[in-house]
């Protein structure tokens, strides 16, 4: 694969009762050029991991560290496929890894010049879309119009929703705000490229546009959603024209709305000259967003009985409440935004679209060296501290060598995969340099981004174009339809989850039920096999973290 194994784990032994068979005990790695061994080493104690019930021995690959393309090989049981280390490894996958939110924009057709194969015409204007009956405000009425185009289609479905919009948004400029020379130097093709502006912002402000028109300009509330009434068949986006509506604003909606155009603030003032006045229109917009959720702190999303697309439900809204208001401090220097945060009561946990309360900690300890007095610096060390502990001793712990444990596979556990990695990176950042604790956490998460390049028991990259095996039946409507055979490039598929809850739309069964290895590579499985912005945006993030912080 694409990936650089620091320490590789080869399925070599089969799920079985009993003590776990040894299956072989030296490994060797080849150079693929000449046949030549390179490196020779034991292989370690065979051990059970639970989530994928598979016996598993590990081979430690940290010493290969010459360019090159490799093999590993266990004499009597077999070899690998070939893998390649070289210093910017993961550039090619951080590119394309952006250009899958190119090739899911709407209203914007894809040229041939940038999407080549995979050109086609825009979809969704979204120019007239319709005010649901749940939507109606001070002075919009249901059935009234507005203009509400660009974005980012979800996933595999052409809905767009604020919710997950959020936390995909905020990944995007985090990694920016983190490794900007990096970005500032990736040029991965877009329409805008060349105008100024990294490529990596001027993906994420074609969403941040979007998200801009779905305020409600009389309250400052935000629409959960702009979405059918049900899914589209598997069309095209040009020949998806069922009727868009927009739906209910929900109190979840406008913290995510608040958090990210507060960060977007900063995040996009140095280019200010390119659009006059935008740092502070977008921070004009956090704040009315966060003064109508302190008016309307419940407005919980309730799906109306005539709407069945994606939900985004969340009644738990202490965490979007404290990462808003951790957006609002650092960008405003508002030291009552700091208490508004509570971060007394506000743990650090790993990122989801339903949980985003590590975020607030992620940016805080970004900013940490500027914050005004009423920060407690070490508050927000130790929160990041503490997670990356946790997952770094569940990591060393692991048969495979992994943070994940049976429970954390779910929907879209690749991105829960890459969210762990993308927290111990926090706390690797944290660490002194030259640490055993920053190495112990860049192991971690560099363990975890081999996990969905390949080193998983599936033995199958989980990024369709990149790795010698990976997806080629993702739930996404376009690679569906589009009648090319191969995916579009750069999306990470949702991953392993033995909640299978597409079984009954999938004409074939799953091949394994055990956590790790619950999943289809059929386009039916939208539980397992679709792609979605938020699971994307941490790959963008990893792959270059580790990329940059690997630098020799
Ligand atoms: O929150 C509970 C947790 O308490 C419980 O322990 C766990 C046990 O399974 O379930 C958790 O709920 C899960 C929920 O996501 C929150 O993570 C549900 O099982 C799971 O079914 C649900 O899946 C979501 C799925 O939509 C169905 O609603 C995914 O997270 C979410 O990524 C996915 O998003 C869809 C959009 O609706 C539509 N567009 C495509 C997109 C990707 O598939
Ligand atoms: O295509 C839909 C996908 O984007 C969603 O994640 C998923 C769950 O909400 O639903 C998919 O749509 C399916 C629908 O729920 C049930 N009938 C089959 C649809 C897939 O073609």
């Amino acid at each position: 694969g694409s990936s650089r194994p620091t320490s590789g784990g080869e399925p070599v032994g089969q799920p079985g009762g009993g003590k776990p068979r040894t299956i072989g005990r030296r490994f060797e790695v080849l150079d693929d050029r000449t046949g030549q061994v390179v490196l020779r080493g034991a292989l370690g104690a065979p051990a059970l991991w639970a989530p994928a019930q598979i016996e598993v021995q590990l081979a430690d690959l940290s010493a290969l560290k010459t360019p090159g393309r490799y093999r590993v090989q266990v004499p009597g049981v077999g070899s690998s496929a070939v893998f390649r280390i070289a210093a910017d490894a993961y550039l090619p996958l951080s590119a394309a890894a952006i250009r899958a939110f190119y090739f899911n924009r709407a209203s914007l057709a894809l040229t041939p010049a940038l999407a080549g194969v995979y050109a086609r015409p825009a979809g969704h204007a979204d120019t007239q879309v319709r005010l649901h009956a749940s939507a109606v405000g001070p002075e919009r009425r249901e059935g009234s119009v507005i203009d509400s185009p660009k974005g980012w289609y979800d996933a595999g479905d052409y809905n767009k929703y604020i919710v997950n919009s959020g936390i995909s948004v905020y990944t995007l400029l985090a990694a920016y705000e983190h490794y900007p020379a990096l970005f500032q130097s990736l040029t991965v093709g877009l329409p805008e490229s060349g105008n100024g502006v990294p490529d990596l912002l001027n993906e994420a402000l074609w969403n941040i546009d979007w998200m801009l028109t779905m305020q409600d300009p009389a309250d400052g509330g935000v629409y959960h959603k702009l979405t059918n009434l049900k899914f589209d068949g598997v069309v095209m986006p040009d020949r998806a024209d069922a009727e868009r509506y927009v739906v209910q604003k929900s109190t979840a909606a406008t913290l995510d709305f608040a958090a990210v155009m507060a960060t977007a603030s900063r995040v996009l003032a140095p280019f200010d000259a390119q659009s006059p006045g935008r740092s502070s229109r977008l921070l004009k917009a956090a704040q009315a967003a966060w003064a109508w959720a302190k008016a309307h702190p419940d407005a919980v999303y309730r799906q109306p009985p005539d709407v069945v697309t994606g939900e985004y439900g969340d009644d738990k809204l202490d965490d979007e409440f404290a990462w808003a208001a951790a957006e609002l401090y650092i960008t405003t220097r508002d030291d009552r935004f700091y208490q508004a945060m509570a971060p007394a009561s506000t743990a650090a946990t790993v990122p989801a679209w339903g949980d985003v309360k590590g975020l607030a900690w992620v940016s805080l300890a970004q900013h940490r060296a500027a914050l005004t007095p009423a920060a407690d610096r070490a508050l927000i060390e130790s929160r990041l501290r503490t997670l990356g502990d946790e997952l770094v001793g569940r990591w060393r712990h692991s048969a495979w060598r992994v943070s994940m444990q049976a429970k954390d596979f779910d929907w879209g556990s690749n991105s829960t995969v890459l969210n762990q990695a993308l927290m111990l990176i926090q706390a690797a950042r944290l660490a002194p340099a030259g640490s055993p604790a920053r190495k112990d956490a860049l192991d971690a998460a560099q363990s975890l981004f081999d996990y969905v390049m390949g080193r998983n028991p599936l033995g199958l990259s989980m990024v369709t174009g990149f790795g010698s095996v990976s997806p080629m039946h993702p739930h996404h409507r376009p690679s569906q339809a589009d009648g090319v055979a191969a995916p579009i490039p750069g999306f990470i598929v949702g991953g392993a989850n033995p909640g299978q809850q597409d079984k009954s739309d999938c004409p074939v069964p799953y091949p394994a039920s055990a956590p790790a290895l619950s999943y289809l590579d059929h386009f039916c499985s939208y539980a397992s096999n679709e792609v979605a912005i938020n699971w994307n945006a941490p790959l963008v993030y990893v792959s270059a973290a580790l990329q940059a912080l690997n630098a020799p």
